[in-house]
Order: C-alpha cells, then sequence, then structure tokens
C-alpha cells in the first residue's frame, strides 16, 4: 500500500522510483498528488522548458516555476502561474517606463527566481543545475529536473488575418490568449537538446516503478519533452509501465487550450485522440469516468484503460489520483 507521506524529507541522490513528465497548472497538480504519496527523493518531475522565454533580459521558466511554486505550496491557485500573496511594485514601476511590457506580468516575489536564475544561467550553470538549486532554496525534496539544459522554444503556426504565421509560445498563450486558430506546434530546437545525465539515470534504472505522463497539454506541454532526442526510446525502454492521465474530461480541457486546438488542428478533442497520439509508448491510460464510453476503443489499441475521477479540485483530489496511477502502474507490472 503507498503510504501517504507528510513531508518526506530524505537524502538526494538515490534513483527515484517514478518519473512523471509535466508541463502547466494539470500536469503541477498531479506532481503535487504524487509528491505527497512518495519520499520526495523517490519522485522526478521532468518539466517542459519549452514554453521558456526571455524577457526584459530575463529568462522565465514558465512551467519549471509551476512546479516549484506548488510542489512549495506557493503557487497561485488562481492565475495558475506566479506566487501567491504577490505584490505588483515593480509591474507598477516597469509601465511607467516601458508601457508595452504590461503583456506580460511579473510580481515582486516571482521576479526573484527570474532573476537568480539569470544570474546563474549567465555565471554558465545548467539549467538542471539552476533548477535543483531553487528545488532546495524552495525546501522542495523532490527531483525537479528541466527536460534539457539546452534551449528549444515552441512555436504555434496560427491563422491571423488570413495569413499563416509562427508565433512564439509566449505570444500565442498570452498576447493573443490562444484565440488564434491553430494549424501546427513544433519545438525548434528540440532535435540538438539531449536528455539531462539524471532523467537518463532515471529512466534506465532497475527499481524504477513507473513512468506518469502527467495530464497536461500533449501538444504544448507533453510533446515538447518527447521531442528532445532520445527521450521517446529512454521511456520506451524503461523497465517501468507507461501510464498517461487523460488532460480532457468528456471533450474538454479543465484549463488551457487542448480541446480547442485539437479541434482547430481537426482532430476530435477525445481521450481516444490523445490515447492515438500517446499510442506506441504508453501501457496504459487513465481517463475520467465521464469518458465511459471511449474505453473499449482505446483498450483495442493496445492500451490498458481504468476509469477514475480525474477532476483534481483539492489537494485529497491530487493524492487520491497519484495512489490510482501509482496502483495502476503496479497491476500493469505484475500483469
Ligand atoms: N500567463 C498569462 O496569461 N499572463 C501573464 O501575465 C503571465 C505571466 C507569467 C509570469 C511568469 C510565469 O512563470 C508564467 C506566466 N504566465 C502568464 C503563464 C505562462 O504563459 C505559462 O507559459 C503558462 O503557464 C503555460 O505553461
Amino acid at each position: 500500500m503507498i503510504d501517504e507521506v507528510k513531508d518526506g524529507v530524505a537524502p538526494f541522490g538515490k534513483p527515484p522510483r517514478v518519473v512523471a513528465l509535466s508541463g502547466g497548472v494539470g500536469g503541477a497538480k498531479l506532481a503535487l498528488g504524487l509528491a505527497r504519496t512518495l519520499p520526495g527523493h523517490e519522485l522526478m518531475v521532468v518539466a517542459n522548458t519549452a514554453d521558456d522565454f526571455h524577457h526584459l533580459g530575463l529568462r522565465v521558466s514558465p512551467d519549471i516555476d509551476t512546479l516549484l511554486y506548488t510542489l512549495a505550496d506557493l503557487n497561485n491557485p488562481d492565475t495558475g502561474w506566479g506566487q501567491r500573496n504577490e505584490t505588483w511594485s515593480f509591474m507598477d514601476a516597469l509601465t511607467t517606463l516601458r508601457p508595452d511590457s504590461r503583456w506580460f506580468n511579473l510580481g515582486d516575489r516571482d521576479l526573484a527566481t527570474h532573476l537568480v536564475r539569470t544570474a546563474q544561467l549567465e555565471q554558465g550553470v545548467a539549467l538542471s543545475n539552476v533548477t535543483r538549486f531553487l528545488a532546495e532554496a524552495f525546501g522542495i525534496t523532490v527531483q525537479v529536473v528541466p527536460m534539457c539544459d539546452e534551449p528549444v522554444a515552441t512555436r504555434v503556426q496560427v491563422e491571423l488575418d488570413g495569413e499563416q504565421v509562427w508565433l512564439p509560445f509566449q505570444e500565442y498563450f498570452v498576447k493573443w490568449k490562444t484565440e488564434p486558430p491553430v494549424a501546427r506546434v513544433d519545438y525548434v530546437g528540440a532535435e540538438y537538446a539531449t536528455v539531462p545525465a539524471p532523467v537518463r539515470t532515471a529512466l534506465a534504472g532497475e527499481h524504477l516503478d513507473a513512468v506518469v505522463i502527467c495530464p497536461s497539454n500533449p501538444y504544448l506541454s507533453i510533446d515538447p519533452i518527447l521531442a528532445v532526442s532520445g527521450m521517446r526510446e529512454l521511456i520506451g525502454n524503461a523497465r517501468a509501465p507507461v501510464v498517461a492521465v487523460s488532460p480532457l474530461v468528456a471533450g474538454r480541457a479543465i484549463k488551457g487550450p487542448t480541446a480547442k486546438m485539437m479541434t482547430e488542428m481537426g482532430l476530435s478533442p477525445d481521450a481516444r485522440r490523445i490515447a492515438e497520439h500517446y499510442g506506441g509508448i504508453i501501457d496504459g491510460f487513465v481517463l475520467d469516468n465521464a469518458a465511459e464510453g471511449e474505453r473499449r476503443d482505446i483498450e483495442a489499441m493496445g492500451i490498458k484503460v481504468i476509469l477514475t475521477n480525474t477532476i483534481m479540485k483539492s489537494l485529497q483530489d491530487r493524492i487520491a489520483l497519484a495512489g490510482t496511477v501509482l496502483r495502476f502502474a503496479r497491476a500493469l507490472a505484475d500483469a
């Protein structure tokens, strides 16, 4: 039985039992559930970094920060990014100097994270080591690792004024509020990126129990991680079962543009399509109870399916879903 571990503190260094791939808010919610279910060092969360961008000379890593803040219980539950109890003196002062930079808000507390990360990167520290420094500074025992140390940037091909244009991710997501219809997504630089050593070691680990694909946007959060050269092979060769949690509930995303962009890309926004999208690398798929009707089609793809509540409103929901996912992985391993 996987006991709920309250503030599991354990020495770093031992390879994790569970490796989770995460991006955005949905991923961070399940990562928190997993972190409350396992001793910290037994969980590694691989974060999408293709949302990263330079803003006012600062390196902003949104999906890493959403994970760090969520795991440290500092996250802003309303926005899904940045810290709670935030103040905005910096933005007030900035807007006087640079009114054009109002579109991307950096809170005073959040600003400290970006400044420290930028300073360390400029000193030549690799992103995975900066992230480890920040995790330890926030008292996080979970191993939070970026998908790679090299720059990879998601860009989205959208239709704007009748033209097909490529938008950098943050412009699509924040400036255009994900309104323009999406035709394609790609991840510039992924083929030159390499899997960080701790992730390679973890996925090759002897006692790996599960690889978990969190309920993040497959196209904007998970695919960039899978696009890092060698990542798919490492996951495919891992001894542990790979379990994905559907980010859709009854054809809708809980938060974010998953269903909308699937429709725009000509894909029906249902769990079947997502299972197909992950087909080949997943052994198990966790569906929301509302998707009962899709179960048979997904099992016909050779993927095992379980149904549960995947809507994570409370901490208990996060912990319950994490426990269900890990028990499902164990059942797949014993099968
Ligand atoms: N998203 C917004 O919609 N508006 C913002 O002003 C904004 C600021 C921001 C600052 C730091 C950070 O880490 C994330 C921020 N985000 C903001 C979210 C960001 O667009 C992320 O890429 C999303 O969370 C998707 O992963």
